[in-house]
């Protein structure tokens, strides 16, 4: 099978990109625009696999799209390729919905032309919107209502319509999975946990929003691109699979546990203000997934971010180099006098 890995040089991409090459023998091609977070220098152990390739291209130019497409002759495409971080949504909404649902329909129009076996949505639970704090009984199912909080989520949320309505009018052959927060190696530094990770080990303060109680569902990154290996070799056209492990934790925990890993004194957290339009708990019902495709999370929360810790000491070069570029000017917009 020749596969077409959309946004294969971010986080998660990435991480598929070598979960493909190691588990199977398939062709993967890697197309991604190198934006902010597209990082050749995280695919350098790639490269010299036979089955990879990487081209350089933008999901949102048809142009580029249709020639990929023509040259390539995939079989399937993987679209990881987004903009992705929600507070920079907040900040400028335009690219959002240029990359990710412009996008999104340029990539499902090359599929309708040139013809595909499988077409797969990167989707996020974020597209449920938020459960109150003081509910721990409720779940995000497959079934729970599109209600988003960010232009990011708003975004993703439009993209995974318009794959259900190319599944349907079209016929384009398409799944969609939608996944609770990752985390582990190659995670982009804006993030919350590498941002806390090397906030801690560069001594700077560490930028808990509001009061910290927020709820986030984490999974290690392999565990979600064994899933989406998996729903792309036997899950049924046309569905939505939720993915997550049941890893609930507040962001203050979270950041408190990257401390005690690190030996680091918890006077480094400072509560600053909160993002806007906060989502306050997100949390997958996996049992779609589970029951139908067999999939289940093989690493749980307490070891996962002590390998997640140590992949950061271990490879301090890769993030040093993004950290010292553009990422001042965006740390210092973001953070300074927040
Ligand atoms: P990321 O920001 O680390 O990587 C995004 C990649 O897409 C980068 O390599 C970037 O260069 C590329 N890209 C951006 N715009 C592009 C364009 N117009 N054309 C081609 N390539 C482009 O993101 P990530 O965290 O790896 O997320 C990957 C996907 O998974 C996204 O669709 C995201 O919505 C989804 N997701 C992420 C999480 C998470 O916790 N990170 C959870 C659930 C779902
Ligand atoms: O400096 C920070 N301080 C802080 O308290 C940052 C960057 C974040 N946070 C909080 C906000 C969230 O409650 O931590 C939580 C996690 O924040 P992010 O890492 O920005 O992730 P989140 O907003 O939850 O979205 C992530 O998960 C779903 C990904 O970035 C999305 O791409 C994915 O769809």
């Amino acid at each position: 099978m020749k596969i077409v890995v959309t946004g294969g040089a971010g986080f998660i991409g990435a991480n598929f990109v070598y979960y493909e090459l190691k588990n199977h023998d398939d062709e993967i091609i890697c197309y991604d625009k190198l934006t902010y977070a597209g990082n050749l220098e995280t695919l350098k152990d790639a490269e010299p696999n036979k089955n990879f390739k990487f081209i350089r291209g933008d999901i949102s130019n048809r142009a580029e799209v249709y020639n990929l497409f023509e040259a390539e002759k995939p079989d399937a495409v993987i679209n990881f390729a987004a903009e992705s971080h929600v507070d920079r949504s907040i900040e400028d909404p335009e690219l959002f919905l240029r990359t990710n649902i412009i996008g999104t329909s340029i990539l499902l129009d090359a599929c309708k032309k040139y013809g595909i076996q499988r077409y797969h949505q990167v989707s996020t639970d974020e597209v449920y919107g938020d459960l109150p704090l003081d509910r721990p009984d409720l779940f995000f199912t497959e079934k729970t209502n599109l209600h988003t909080s960010s232009p990011y989520s708003a975004s993703k949320a439009s993209a995974d319509l318009l794959t259900q309505a190319y599944c349907r009018t079209y016929k384009i052959p398409a799944t969609i999975s939608r996944c609770s927060n990752n985390y582990g190696p190659y995670h982009f530094p804006e993030k919350l946990i590498p941002l806390m990770i090397i906030n801690a080990l560069n001594g700077k303060k560490l930028p808990v929003y509001g009061t910290g109680e927020n709820v986030r569902d984490w999974l290690y990154v392999e565990d979600h691109c064994a899933a989406i290996d998996l729903i792309l070799r036997e899950g049924k056209i046309g569905e939505i699979y939720n993915v997550g492990g049941h890893n609930e934790k507040t962001n203050l925990d979270v950041v408190k546990t990257i401390l005690k890993i690190l030996g680091k004194s918890e006077d480094l957290i400072e509560f600053v203000t909160d993002r806007k339009g906060h989502d306050q708990r997100y949390a997958i019902d996996p049992t779609k997934i589970e029951t139908e495709l067999g999939w289940t999370p093989k690493t749980k929360f307490d070891s996962g971010i002590k390998l997640t810790v140590d992949w950061y000491l271990q490879n301090k070069s890769w993030w040093e180099k993004i950290i010292s570029g553009e990422y001042q000017n965006y740390y210092a917009k973001m953070y300074d006098n927040r």
